[in-house]
């Protein structure tokens, strides 16, 4: 019994520091290059990757490029399509700016201008959330053990 009540306890902690951390964490909006939005670099694809570096990227934030419709897209493609400025393996295109891109998986993601990419428009994001895998997993290991112990509970009232 004090066991089920202590991991009840653990639970309501950790979801209690689970709502902390996203409202303290809360989503960015990440505008792309800042005020230069996104459009053909004057010096290459550098300006780009500062901007990221400058950055911390997190499952639930929003990328905003900001582009005149028509002038630029936006397209997603894997690392060897962002190296070469390929788009057969694409797995988004935005055509209409500016574009929001909700990130919403983790891992690093490249982003392209299917008309500029060789003069250096083009982006990629690495995005964290091991913090937030932490928070998961130890809340489902403590479900695990609380359900345990009620089917315990249950048992002992059997008997
Ligand atoms: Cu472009």
């Amino acid at each position: 019994m004090a066991g089920f009540q202590l991991n009840q306890a653990a639970v309501m902690i950790v979801m209690v520091a689970y709502m902390q951390f996203h409202t303290t964490v809360a989503k960015n909006t990440h505008v792309v290059g800042g005020p230069a939005g996104w459009t053909i670099p004057a010096s290459g694809s550098d300006i780009y990757s500062s901007w990221a570096a400058t950055k911390t990227f997190k499952v639930g934030d929003d990328l905003v490029f900001n582009f005149t419709t028509g002038k630029h897209t936006v397209a997603e493609v894997p690392l060897q399509g962002y190296d070469q400025c390929n788009t057969t393996d694409r797995t988004h295109i935005y055509k209409t700016g500016p574009a929001t891109i909700a990130l919403t998986k983790a891992g690093t993601r490249h982003y392209i201008c299917t008309f500029h990419c060789k003069m250096g428009q083009k982006l990629s994001v690495n995005k964290s959330i091991i913090v937030d895998l932490i928070f998961v997993c130890l809340a489902k290991i403590l479900v695990l053990i609380q359900q345990r112990d009620v089917m315990t509970l249950k048992g002992l009232k059997v008997m």
